[in-house]
């Protein structure tokens, strides 16, 4: 059962997913996200078309950042994130890196730095990936990400890597 704290505590979700219409799977996720209790959307980006990074066998990967008010703890709304994972027909295979229906990453949770066998926050690969970096800077002007810096100085420094904002017309 969730414990859930009278604490609100802003954080940040990645959504990605490259398989089974990634478009609908994120909006469902979305949506999913939004409807749980202890949860209150904050902001959503724009969506943004990917090539994968890993294998290059796989499909392009759509993408996009959620922020969030919630009381769940870091490790509550972990496996409530992967509950939802599990709903919208995620397998974990054998490939490292491999094509998957969505991928839901608890990217930040207020400044806490966590590393536990299951959980590392500020997400690894954070400070780096472009297909985090901009959607996230869609969610927040300003923000420090703990250990890595300003995300105006990541994202400077942060190349493109075949990341593609999706118009409104695609995002429909
Ligand atoms: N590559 C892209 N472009 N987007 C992702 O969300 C993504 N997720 C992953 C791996 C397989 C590392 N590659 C990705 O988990």
């Amino acid at each position: 059962m969730n414990s859930a704290s009278p604490l609100v505590t802003n954080a940040y979700i990645g959504l990605g997913s490259n398989l089974d219409s990634p478009i609908e799977q994120i909006k469902s996720a979305r949506l999913a996200i939004k409807s749980l209790a202890d949860v209150e959307e904050l902001s959503f980006s724009n969506l943004y078309a990917s090539t994968p990074m890993g294998p290059q066998d796989q499909p392009d990967y759509v993408n996009a950042v959620m922020g969030i008010a919630t009381r769940l703890s870091p490790l509550d709304l972990l496996h409530t994130l992967q509950a939802i994972e599990q709903a919208h027909g995620r397998v974990r295979g054998n490939q490292r890196w491999g094509a998957r229906t969505l991928d839901l990453d608890l990217l930040l949770y207020g400044d806490e730095q966590i590393a536990c066998p299951e959980l590392t926050v500020p997400h690894v690969g954070i400070a780096e990936r472009a297909f985090v970096l901009y959607p996230l800077s869609d969610c927040v002007q300003d923000l420090f990400i703990p250990g890595k810096g300003n995300i105006t100085d990541l994202l400077a420094q942060c190349q493109l890597s075949g990341l593609r904002r999706l118009n409104e017309h695609e995002s429909a």
